[in-house]
């Protein structure tokens, strides 16, 4: 029997890498998407014709309801969300709606519609924050610094809380930074790898970044969502943390992306103090030893790779 999955966010990095997989796994894959005066579906051009789009918005509780009871799927990933952590100094409010409540309006919907749903919620590591041990696992507590932790920490405990009082399938996934070509420009890994292949290419001079001591635990995403689906065949729902244990810092990453095409990240990039935060998370790395017990996960591309990846694609996407 062909298994119907129902994807928020399929416009996004992550949905498109898994409405990819799931496809390649013979899924039904439908996925939400929000209005827009102009369409935004760049990520999922090349399977446009094989997913079924439906409109919702995290905001509107009656169009989660209606795509449920319209799809009938056996499960849910959850990954739309306000998922740029600067912005969400801009906009708390809406990060709050989109990202914390929106959780518990699909856990609502889903509860209502068919407590048998398979439900995936997309934490994230920003919920360590001042990280409280090195590295972080499932039982490290939280300490989010920005409006966007803070929403996610919601987001995690209403799915927790939702599992526990109601007994739905019900599991969060703690995912490290992941990363690819499809990132949105503004990540720091993309805005890398746009600099790198603009300067190669003769189309801009210098590169204006924050802070470049910060470390992160950066990752694949066609490797990540690979684990977010295991996590729901899984027969018991439970949270795992998704990472590569390496962690590198936004220096690391200019010195990578500049030495592939042969130039010397000191003498374009410049530190510019727009681009700092209010409160940083200066560093994350992921212990993931539970995913690769149990679910036999682990990541495949290195760090090295993928950066040439995404710096790659930029150049050729910029090519004349
Ligand atoms: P992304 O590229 O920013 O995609 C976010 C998606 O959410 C987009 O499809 C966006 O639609 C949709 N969306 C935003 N607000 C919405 C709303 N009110 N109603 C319905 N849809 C809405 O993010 P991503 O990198 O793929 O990440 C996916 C999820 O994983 C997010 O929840 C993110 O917070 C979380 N996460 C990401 C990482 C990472 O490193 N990538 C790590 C941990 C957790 P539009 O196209 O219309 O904007
Ligand atoms: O690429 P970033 O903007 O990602 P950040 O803040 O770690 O958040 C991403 O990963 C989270 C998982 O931990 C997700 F939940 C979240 O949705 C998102 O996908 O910044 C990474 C680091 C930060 O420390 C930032 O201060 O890079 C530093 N950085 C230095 N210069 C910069 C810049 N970040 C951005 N975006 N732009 C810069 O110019």
């Amino acid at each position: 029997m062909t298994k119907r999955a129902l994807v928020t966010g399929i416009t996004g990095q992550d949905g498109s890498y898994l409405a990819d997989f799931l496809l390649g796994k013979g899924y039904e894959v439908h996925g939400t998407v929000r209005r827009s005066s102009v369409e935004k579906f760049e990520r999922i051009q090349h399977i446009r014709d094989r997913v079924t789009l439906h409109q919702m918005d995290l905001l509107d509780q009656l169009s989660i309801i209606t795509v449920l009871e319209e799809v009938e799927p056996w499960e849910v990933y959850n990954l739309a969300a306000q998922s740029f952590v600067p912005t969400s100094w801009n906009q708390p409010l809406l990060t709050g709606e989109f990202t914390a409540l929106g959780v518990t309006r699909m856990l609502e919907g889903i509860r209502t519609v068919n407590p048998d749903i398979r439900f995936y919620q997309a934490s994230s590591s920003e919920m360590f924050g001042m990280v409280r041990q090195t590295p972080q696992n499932e039982e490290t507590p939280f300490y989010p610094r920005s409006p966007y932790g803070v929403a996610k920490v919601y987001g995690h405990f209403i799915t927790v809380n939702y599992r526990e009082s109601y007994n739905l399938f019900a599991v969060s996934g703690i995912l490290f930074n992941h990363e690819s070509p499809r990132r949105g420009l503004e990540f720091v890994t993309r805005k890398v790898s746009d600099g790198v292949a603009r300067i190669k290419l003769g189309m801009a001079e210098v590169l204006r970044l924050g802070n470049l001591d910060a470390c992160r635990d950066w990752g694949y995403a066609g490797d990540y969502v690979d684990a977010m689906w295991r996590m729901l065949q899984e027969e018991e729902a439970e949270d795992f943390v998704i990472g590569t244990g390496v962690m590198h810092s936004v220096r690391d990453l200019c010195r990578i992306a500049f030495e592939h095409v042969g130039l010397e990240w000191e003498a374009y990039v410049m530190e510019d103090p727009r681009f700092f935060r209010p409160a940083e998370v200066e560093e994350l790395c992921a212990d993931a030893s539970k995913a690769e017990e149990r679910l036999g996960w682990a990541p495949r591309v290195s760090f090295e790779d993928l950066v040439r990846m995404m710096v790659d694609a930029d150049i050729e996407r910029l090519s004349p």
